[in-house]
């Protein structure tokens, strides 16, 4: 029970510049004066993994340097982000990483590297301006993979969605990161300034390319004029980006009272891994992330196919599996011991063989080190979290090496299983019969699909979004059709169990 004498004689610091030197000794704080740091950056999405990945890197930088022109610009671009914005603007753009060390001690560290902030929908034209100052030399992004508003079926920017409607029709009040871009990179031309670079740090293949291949689009339909003017000033550099960074949760918050005094309104708890490896393709320079241990590389590729198709692909497959069966969070269902097997077997059978020449990465050593990872147990990252937005995810993490495995006549059948568990998992309820929600922005087609599926089992490679062509590949649809009729008879674990065993021997 807690003592009342406790309660009364904790006194919480709150987490502001002021504060800092208050704080308890074992939370490191930015060592640098933020009151000379400059903004070159410009950040939209200012969601947990921009403040454990680039923002990290950011401060690290700036302590190890000295060099101080690289401050951060968070906007927060949607009307959900607000509850986060107001958080950062009490606290001074400060907020604790608390880093989750593999035997469970807290590493917490003060970063300071984000020292202004703006909530689009506030004011679309401080945003639009903020972009189009002159010393405003990167404009990063974490808008999450359905962001980028692609149309799976054809490959092509989606101008049906009806927030890009708007911004072609209102340009100087956009609601979309197309929109704003468009409108900043409008204003650089017709000031004579220099270009800048986009810089994706999203979970997509050639997340650069793609956030080009966009932006085009929509610019090519919104100002024509500019497209010659973007392509021959502005460069959008691929990257893979790496943090398993889960959704922080009150618990985060209490520790970090009770353990160390502070009152942060929204920590971040990480891993402690980390890695950032981006093509050297930045338009008007760029922060020496390398000092702290960014890769920079003429060919991300493989780096990126390796991420996605192993790590993100097997955050997938335990979430499907796990969602299914019940647990809560990935340690969960990577410590179980049959969808342990069946996630290694998937990563050496199916995806491996898809990632092509990867020079001299050590990737039985990656692959072990990936699984180690999503068994610490206290990163508590939560089955929800890697469930969300699938529809968006499994096309890039998953049909990827499907396609890729069908072209070479390779394995699928592992695949195809997480693809019908993802059919089953639309259902929404768990094999315990706890429901839950699915959150996507396509949850009314999934759910109905995964419901006609009972009936007709192919119903769900229809949604023509996500399977284009491959809802009429015969091999894939017959191992996906058995996959589901098993899921629908036996519960996952059985499934899982058996497979293990069949897929084994042949
Ligand atoms: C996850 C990623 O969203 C997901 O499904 O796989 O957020 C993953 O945790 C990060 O990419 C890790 O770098």
């Amino acid at each position: 029970m807690t003592n009342q004498k406790d309660i009364v004689m904790k006194t919480l610091v709150a987490l502001n510049q002021a504060n800092l030197h208050s704080l308890s000794p074992e939370i490191s704080i930015p060592t640098y004066d933020r009151s000379k740091v400059s903004t070159s950056i410009v950040h939209i999405g200012i969601g947990n993994f921009h403040r454990s990945h680039e923002a990290y890197y950011t401060n690290e930088l700036m302590e190890k340097t000295g060099i101080l022109n690289c401050g951060i610009c968070g906007v927060g671009l949607l009307e959900h982000d607000r509850k986060l914005y107001n958080i950062l603007k009490n606290q001074e753009g400060l907020y604790t990483l608390v880093i989750k060390e593999l035997d469970g001690t807290l590493t917490p560290k003060v970063i300071g590297s984000m020292v202004e902030y703006f909530l689009a929908p506030d004011d679309p034209h401080a945003v639009i301006e903020k972009i189009a100052q002159p010393e405003t030399k990167i404009v990063s992004l974490t808008i999450t993979e359905g962001g980028y508003n692609i149309n799976e079926a054809t490959g092509n920017f989606d101008f049906s969605n009806k927030l890009i409607q708007h911004d072609l029709l209102h340009p100087e009040s956009p609601k979309t990161v197309f929109g704003y871009l468009t409108q900043a990179l409008k204003l650089r031309k017709t000031r004579g300034l220099k270009g800048c670079t986009i810089q994706s740090c999203d979970n997509i293949q050639g997340n650069g390319d793609v956030a080009k291949k966009t932006l085009m689009a929509f610019v090519e339909k919104a100002e024509p004029e500019l497209a010659d003017w973007i392509d021959s000033h502005v460069t959008f550099p691929n990257a893979m980006v790496d943090r398993i960074t889960p959704v922080t949760v009150a618990e985060d918050i209490n520790q970090l009272e009770e353990q160390f005094d502070l009152a942060d309104q929204w920590p971040v708890v990480c891993e402690p891994f980390i890695q950032w490896v981006i093509e050297d393709d930045f338009a008007t320079g760029r922060p020496a992330w390398e000092q702290v241990g960014a890769q920079f590389v003429k060919n991300v590729v493989p780096f990126e196919n390796m991420k996605l198709r192993l790590l993100n692909a097997g955050h997938s497959v335990l979430g499907m599996l796990g969602a299914i069966h019940g647990y809560k969070t990935i340690d969960q269902a990577a410590r179980d011991e049959d969808f342990k097997t069946f996630l290694r077997a998937f990563m050496d059978e199916e995806a491996t063989p898809t990632l092509g020449h990867l020079g001299d990465i050590d990737l039985n050593k990656y692959k072990t080190s990936l699984i180690e990872r999503f068994q610490n147990i206290y990163i508590k990252d939560h089955i929800s979290r890697i469930c969300l937005q699938s529809s968006a995810k499994i096309p890039i993490f998953l049909l990827s090496t499907v396609r890729d495995q069908l072209k070479q006549q390779g394995k699928i059948k592992r695949a195809a299983f997480v693809i019908a568990a993802w059919c089953k998992y639309n259902d929404g309820t768990d094999e315990n019969g706890e429901s839950y929600e699915i959150v996507d922005v396509m949850s009314q087609e999934l759910t109905r699909a995964a419901e006609l599926s009972h009936q007709d089992p192919v119903a769900f490679l229809r949604i023509k979004t996500i399977f284009g062509e491959l809802s009429e590949d015969k091999t894939f649809v017959e191992v996906f059709v058995t996959a589901l009729k098993m899921l629908r008879t036996k519960k996952i674990k059985e499934c899982v169990a058996e497979l293990n065993i069949k897929l084994r021997e042949n």
